[in-house]
Parts: structure tokens; C-alpha cells; sequence
């Protein structure tokens, strides 16, 4: 991939003249790095579906199941290192006076690519929270010694620090998300199948307040119609090629 991509002139023009700008990304684009997508061919786990194992009934009804496939996904994240789209994203920082990183992603690879403090809408697989005190910590271990993993503190079980569904978003981090949706003059949206709510919906939001909506994805999704730019491709290609073509009609970048 050049760094052709056919983006109109005017487009282009916005893209590289904004100051704010805000992105959301998808399991798409970890997909480079070997993480499993949600909705891709495999996007199951011994025959369930995410939307099963990743709520609070699914955990309740088998706690160890669940942790299993955390535990899984844990061991497989763990060996995985950011691809060229993380690494293009982080640089996205030096390009934008204000800039944004929003991710669906709890895989950790957006802040191990050196984005700093991306807005992480569904938590981090690797945090753990007591049910009972509900303490949050930090927890690295692969595999996990014991399943489901027990307080350190008080022996209750712990589950996954992650946004499950049927379950609210912490509000402080959806606001952050909701600000920078709507103070952005351009909104990438990389990645994502864009049907998961209220992930879903930043896009509209930043779109109404006079944002250009970039969509960079493999395939169409709900809101291609409605983006102002598709770049259909990979995104460990499209971003890379995209941040070196902004940079050059630039003639400069923040990071040296
Ligand atoms: C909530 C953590 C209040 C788990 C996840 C309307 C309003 C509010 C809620 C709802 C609503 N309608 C329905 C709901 C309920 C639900 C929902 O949205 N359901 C969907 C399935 C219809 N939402 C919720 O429950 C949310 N809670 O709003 O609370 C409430 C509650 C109940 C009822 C009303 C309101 C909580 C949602 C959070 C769920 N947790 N993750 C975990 O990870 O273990 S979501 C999960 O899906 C992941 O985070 C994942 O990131 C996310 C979205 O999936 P994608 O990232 O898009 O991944 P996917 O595989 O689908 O797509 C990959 C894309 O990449 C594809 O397009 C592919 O083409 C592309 N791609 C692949 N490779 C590449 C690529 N693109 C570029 N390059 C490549 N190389």
C-alpha cells in the first residue's frame, strides 16, 4: 500500500487542518496482531457466543467457564504485540493539538503502543474487581493459578474488570468519550463493526456537531453510508499510510 489512498482534496484539506480530532477503534484493528475479532468466523469460544459468556447471567451461571475464556484470551493477548495501526494511532497525538484514542478493545495494546491515556469504553482484561468489595487491581498472571481468582483481601470472587452487556459504562468515561466525540472536527472510526451500543453511537454524535466522520474497515458497516469518507482495507496499512500522508502536507509532527 502507497500512500495513495484516494481521499478527495477537500476531504483531505479538513483532515490535515483540524486541531481536534478523536478515534474509535474496534477488535478489527488488533485483528493484524492475532487478536480474535467478536463477530469474525472465530469469533466463538467452544460454541458460545461473546454476548453469552460476556455477561453477568453467563458469569453467575458459570463463573469458571467464563474465567476459562478470559483466562484463554488472557494467554493469547499476552503474546501479542501492537501492529502498525496501534503504532500509527499513538503518533495521531503529535499530529492533532487535541487528540482523542477512544477503544472498545480490552486487549491493552493502544497504551502498549505508547498512546497515551486512551478512553478504554469496555475496561482491561487485565484488571480484576472484587464482587464483594469491589476493589479494582492489576492482574497479569498467565495462566491464572486458581479459577475463578479469589479477593486477596476477602476471598470473595473476582470477575473481569470489563464492561459486560446488559451493563451501564462508567459514566466519568463515556462523558470523556461523549466531550471529545463532540469537541472533534474529525472522527475516525477504525476497526469496529459499529453495532455495539453506546460505542455505536459517538460516531452520530460527533457527526451532528460538525465533525467529518473517516471510516477505515475491511468490510461496509451500519454507518458506512453515512461516513464521509470509507477507506476500505487493513488498518495496520490504511493508518500508517494516512499519518505519513497528514505529516507530509504538514511538513512537520510533534513527536520529532
Ligand atoms: C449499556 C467487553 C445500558 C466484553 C463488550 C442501545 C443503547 C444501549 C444499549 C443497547 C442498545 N441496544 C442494545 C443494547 C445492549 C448492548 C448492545 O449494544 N448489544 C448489541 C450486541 C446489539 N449494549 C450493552 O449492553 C452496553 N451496555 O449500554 O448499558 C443498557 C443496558 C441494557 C439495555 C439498554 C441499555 C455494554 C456493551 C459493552 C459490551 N462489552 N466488550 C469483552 O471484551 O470481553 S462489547 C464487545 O463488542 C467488544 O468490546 C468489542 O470491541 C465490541 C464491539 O465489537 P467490535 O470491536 O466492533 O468487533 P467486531 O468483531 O464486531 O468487528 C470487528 C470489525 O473490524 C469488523 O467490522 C471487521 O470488518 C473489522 N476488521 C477486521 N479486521 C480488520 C478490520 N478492519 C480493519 N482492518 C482489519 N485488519
Amino acid at each position: 500500500m502507497g500512500d495513495i489512498l484516494n481521499i478527495p482534496d477537500k476531504l483531505f484539506e479538513k483532515i490535515v487542518d483540524a486541531e481536534r480530532a478523536a478515534v474509535l477503534t474496534g477488535a478489527g484493528v488488533s485483528a493484524e496482531s492475532g487478536v480474535p475479532t467478536f463477530r469474525g468466523e472465530n469469533g466463538l469460544w467452544r460454541n458460545r457466543r461473546p454476548e453469552e459468556l460476556a455477561s453477568m447471567e453467563g458469569f453467575l451461571d458459570d463463573p469458571r467457564l467464563v474465567w476459562d475464556w478470559y483466562d484463554w484470551r488472557r494467554s493469547v493477548i499476552s503474546q501479542i504485540q501492537p501492529n502498525p495501526g496501534h503504532y500509527a494511532l499513538a503518533e495521531f497525538d503529535c499530529v492533532y493539538d487535541q487528540f482523542t484514542l477512544i477503544t472498545q478493545n480490552v486487549d491493552g495494546l493502544h497504551a502498549l503502543a505508547g498512546a497515551r491515556d486512551p478512553v478504554e469504553l469496555h475496561g482491561n482484561i487485565w484488571h480484576v474487581r472484587c464482587l464483594k468489595e469491589g476493589t479494582v487491581r492489576e492482574n497479569r498472571e498467565v495462566p491464572l493459578s486458581r479459577i475463578p481468582p479469589l479477593c486477596p483481601d476477602c476471598n470473595s470472587m473476582l470477575r473481569p474488570n470489563i464492561v459486560w452487556f446488559g451493563e451501564e459504562l462508567d459514566t466519568d468515561i463515556l462523558k470523556r468519550a461523549g466531550l471529545a466525540a463532540k469537541e472533534s472536527e474529525v472522527f475516525f472510526v477504525v476497526g469496529t463493526s459499529s453495532v455495539v451500543q453506546p460505542a455505536a453511537s459517538l460516531a452520530g454524535l460527533a457527526q451532528r456537531n460538525g465533525a467529518i466522520v473517516v471510516e477505515i474497515n475491511l468490510d461496509r458497516t451500519p454507518i458506512t453510508e453515512s461516513a464521509d469518507l470509507f477507506l476500505q482495507g487493513k488498518s495496520g496499512e490504511i493508518l500508517p499510510a494516512l499519518l505519513r500522508m497528514i505529516v507530509q502536507a504538514r511538513g512537520y509532527d510533534d513527536c520529532g
